[in-house]
């Protein structure tokens, strides 16, 4: 046989002596070949991120049920968790970063402030009169708004409305756990402080400043409301009607950067009619339907997103969005894993 310098077959734990292993095991020591093919397989990593699709209609049946069964009392946050499972139902993954959850805060209820070292975000599915309180910018909640509650920030949320109101929770919940790094504080209550991100910088082009001075927050804006992006996407649809991908990302406004530094953010329309496929990249992804629906594929697999569903797409994997309707755009939310991937420097497209 040729010598091509390749070791095609690597020996198994099974043909070492019994007493060797127990020897190794006995000094905390464990032999790499056995395990190598499985950590590094070759060209496309091993995900256990499953693509898994949660109809809204259901989870919102058993999440009202919630509503009656837990008082808010006895949940701090009343929350459904969207888990994937090829992570294990336990586990509370959606993929290796993301954790989803939809919570649901009944008219007059108070989910009390804290903070967290997880960065979270709210993408608001139904109902008017909440609000989440963001290091003391209130910021109302409306569907298809985007509300950052970055790492560190306090966060609280109440509702004067007479509806319930429904969002998406995403966090890097997993990541930031995977790395012993999750924790919470809590704080009796936040004091209201005037003026929004959302309107300091609701014109393109200008930024606020004061006497010559940028804004020097972090975060300089927490929510994104809908009617704005939605406005941004129909624009762009408009003045560039060749253009297949008709998308924005949710920004830092004074660094042009991503929202959040470890989940991108982002709207997609799809045109009447229009199927787009995004290649396969590394990151896992999520999609929310926040108008129309679309039908996905992916691999093998096809379903549809109905309005308010929303699913989720292992890395490494091409997604089709199909726009059922003829006549009407449909709009997406994406989150995926993005900034994190670019910044350890393995963010891939392939072709
Ligand atoms: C959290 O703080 C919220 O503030 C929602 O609404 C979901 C899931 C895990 C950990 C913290 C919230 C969460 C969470």
């Amino acid at each position: 046989m040729q010598d091509t310098g390749r070791f095609d077959t690597l020996g198994r734990l099974e043909d070492l002596p019994q007493d060797y292993r127990d020897e190794l095991t006995k000094q905390n020591l464990v032999p790499l070949w056995p395990s190598l093919r499985a950590v590094l397989p070759p060209h496309v990593p091993s995900r256990k991120t499953q693509t898994t699709h949660w109809p809204y209609q259901p989870l919102r049946e058993l999440l009202i049920k919630a509503g009656e069964l837990t008082p808010i009392e006895k949940a701090e946050r009343r929350v459904l968790v969207l888990a994937n499972p090829g992570h294990g139902l336990d586990k509370m993954q959606a993929s290796a970063a993301m954790y989803l959850g939809m919570q649901l805060l009944l008219p007059g209820e108070l989910a009390p402030a804290h903070r967290h070292t997880p960065n979270a975000i709210r993408m608001v599915v139904e109902g008017e009169g909440a609000w989440t309180l963001v290091n003391g910018e209130k910021c109302p909640m409306s569907r298809g708004d985007l509300i950052l509650t970055p790492t560190g920030l306090w966060h609280e949320h109440g509702h004067d409305g007479d509806q319930p109101v429904i969002w998406l929770d995403v966090l890097d919940l997993p990541l930031v756990y995977y790395i012993e790094a999750s924790y919470h504080e809590e704080v009796p209550s936040q004091t209201v402080v005037p003026g929004q991100g959302a309107k300091a910088y609701a014109r393109g082009g200008v930024a606020p400043t004061t006497v010559f001075q940028r804004s020097d927050k972090a975060y300089p804006m927490l929510r994104y409301p809908w009617a704005d992006a939605k406005a941004a996407l129909l624009s762009i649809a408009e003045d560039q009607p060749d253009q297949a991908c008709v998308q924005v990302t949710y920004i830092n406004p004074e660094t042009g950067k991503d929202a959040e530094n470890i989940l991108g953010f982002y709207a997609l329309m799809l045109r009447p009619g229009q199927t787009l496929t995004l290649p396969a990249r590394s990151p896992a992804q999520v999609f929310h339907q926040i108008e129309g629906s679309a039908d996905v594929t992916v691999e093998d697999q096809a379903f549809t997103l109905a309005e308010a569903d929303t699913c989720a797409v292992p890395g490494y994997t091409a997604v089709t969005l199909k726009n059922r309707s003829a006549s009407e755009p449909a709009f997406l939310f994406v989150a995926d894993e993005s900034p994190l991937h670019r910044k350890l420097g393995v963010y891939e497209v392939r072709a």
